[in-house]
């Protein structure tokens, strides 16, 4: 892979957060404390935290002094109006629904839509998309293009959908049983890859045929745009925002996470062209969230988010983001790490069963990858593998592993320095140094769903650098 060119973040740095160095003793005792679970650790004792891009990112000027216009009426507020308006802008959709977050739109959605015996199929359901889509009784199917399967293997983009798989999906079950299709952009649990337009028209036009409703999951939207302006032909010469129209143009809705590319701390939205569903939708909203002109935010969060969606979009934003992946993924590659190839948008994926090729993955090769760069650096990942996405089953309790181990390092957005990101890289070299003596973990409690967040580990070998 060819060198990236020099980073240059795009801002000037006007607040600044203290973090704070602990020792390697600390930092085992914190982890026995945690149950070697990242989700329990204190954010104190980290150094740097690329746990996730969600959410974490830092709000610019412009967004701090929307925080102070923010309107706090009960209903009618000015600033769900802004918010309104920024989402129908970019998004297109008629009726723009808000939530305290992405997993609240989806919960509103598939317990709308859903029922026992439907299937929603997606090119990768994440972790809450599809334990929402499981509580509403139906089955979350994913659909990854064969080449998203593969970390090793570059593509322009290992986030499509296989159409193919799609068609046949669509014959075994029947139309009337698949309530929505979805595209997860960019693909977070197949390693933050992009979906290319393409694929999106293939998808969307398979939908339409069978008269299927197509939705994006949008979390990283403008990321997806960009990669397809940088990596599909007949892109290069139109803006992003137009190629993120054309993408939601196909779609019949969508869910946001507006904590990723709305590049606010909280809130979310579900939109809809559907105006019996949006009434269903609000319905539901009102109960649970809140009244449709605030849907459990603060009119400061709807303004937040409203000049997030705007910035998110800048071009030179965009850039420094892609690069700083590209730049952390390049220099880890070329040390031997392996890693999902090419680097995508938000993230560096580790491939933790190519990195540890002698811990089984039902001894957690993800667990013991974090629980090193922890232990080794204070540095926060999340194991995406079989902790995220194993099963155990209910009846026999026999563990089944997920399709791939990764570990990801998520960059929280305009957060971390270039020479934060060097740092990150010479402890990752060193834990790659030593991996023939790290071994495996093993589960000592886990909860029935979303496990990964509660579960506690027990090493299965002597952690750390001897
Ligand atoms: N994603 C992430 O770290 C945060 C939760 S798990 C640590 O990647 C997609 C593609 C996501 C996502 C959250 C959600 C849910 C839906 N779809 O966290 O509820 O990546 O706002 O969004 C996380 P909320």
């Amino acid at each position: 892979m060819s060198r990236p060119p020099r980073i240059i973040e795009p801002f000037r740095i006007k607040v600044v957060e203290p973090i704070r160095m602990t020792t390697p003793a600390e930092r085992r005792e914190r982890l026995v404390e945690a149950g070697y679970n990242m989700f329990e650790l204190r954010a104190e004792d980290v150094l740097i935290d690329l746990l996730t891009d969600s959410g974490t990112g830092a709000m610019s000027a412009e967004q701090w002094a929307a925080v102070m216009r923010g309107d706090e009426s009960y209903a009618g507020s000015r600033s769900w109006y802004r918010f309104e308006r920024a989402v129908r802008e970019i998004f297109g959709f008629l009726h723009v629904i808000p939530t305290h977050q992405g997993r609240a739109a989806e919960r509103i959605l598939f317990s709308t839509i859903c029922r026992p015996g439907h299937v929603v199929p997606n090119n990768t359901h994440f972790d809450t998309t599809r334990a929402n889509v499981e509580a509403a009784g139906a089955e979350a199917r994913d659909l990854p293009a064969p080449e998203g399967l593969v970390p090793s293997e570059p593509h322009r983009f290992k986030g499509n959908m296989d159409v193919d798989a799609l068609e046949a999906l669509i014959d075994e079950v029947g139309a009337d049983r698949i309530p929505v299709c979805m595209l997860t952009v960019t693909n977070n649990t197949g390693g933050g890859q992009p979906v290319s337009m393409a694929n999106i028209r293939a998808v969307a036009a398979t939908c339409s045929r069978h008269g299927i409703r197509f939705y994006f999951d949008a979390c990283r939207f403008a990321e997806n745009a960009y990669l397809i302006k940088k990596r599909e032909d007949g892109f290069a010469d139109r803006s992003v925002r137009d190629i993120a129209k054309e993408m939601f143009s196909y779609a019949d809705g969508c869910t946001m996470s507006a904590k990723k590319d709305g590049l606010a701390n909280i809130g979310g939205f579900l939109a809809t062209n559907d105006g019996d569903l949006a009434v269903q939708e609000e319905n539901l909203l009102i109960l649970t969230e809140g009244f449709p002109t605030y849907g459990g935010l603060a009119g400061r969060d709807l303004e937040a988010i409203a000049v997030g969606l705007e910035e998110v979009l800048h071009e030179d934003y965009l850039a420094y983001r892609i690069e700083v992946a590209r730049y952390l993924g390049t220099r880890l590659s070329d040390g031997g790490v392996p890693i999902v190839e090419p680097p995508g948008g938000h993230a560096v994926y580790i491939d933790a069963a190519a990195f540890l090729p002698h811990v089984p993955s039902l001894e957690l090769p993800g667990q013991s990858l974090v629980a090193e760069l922890y232990l080794a650096g204070g540095i926060r990942a999340v194991e995406i593998g079989t902790v995220m996405f194993g099963r155990t089953d209910p009846v026999t309790g026999e563990e089944h592993p997920s399709a791939m181990e990764l570990v990801r390092l998520a960059l929280p957005r305009r957060v971390y320095t270039k020479s934060q990101i060097d740092y990150v890289i010479d402890v990752t070299l060193e834990v790659w140094q030593r991996r023939e003596r790290i071994g495996g973990f093993r589960f000592l409690e886990q909860a029935p769903v979303l496990r990964h967040f509660t579960a506690r580990f027990e090493p299965l070998y002597a952690l750390g650098a001897p």
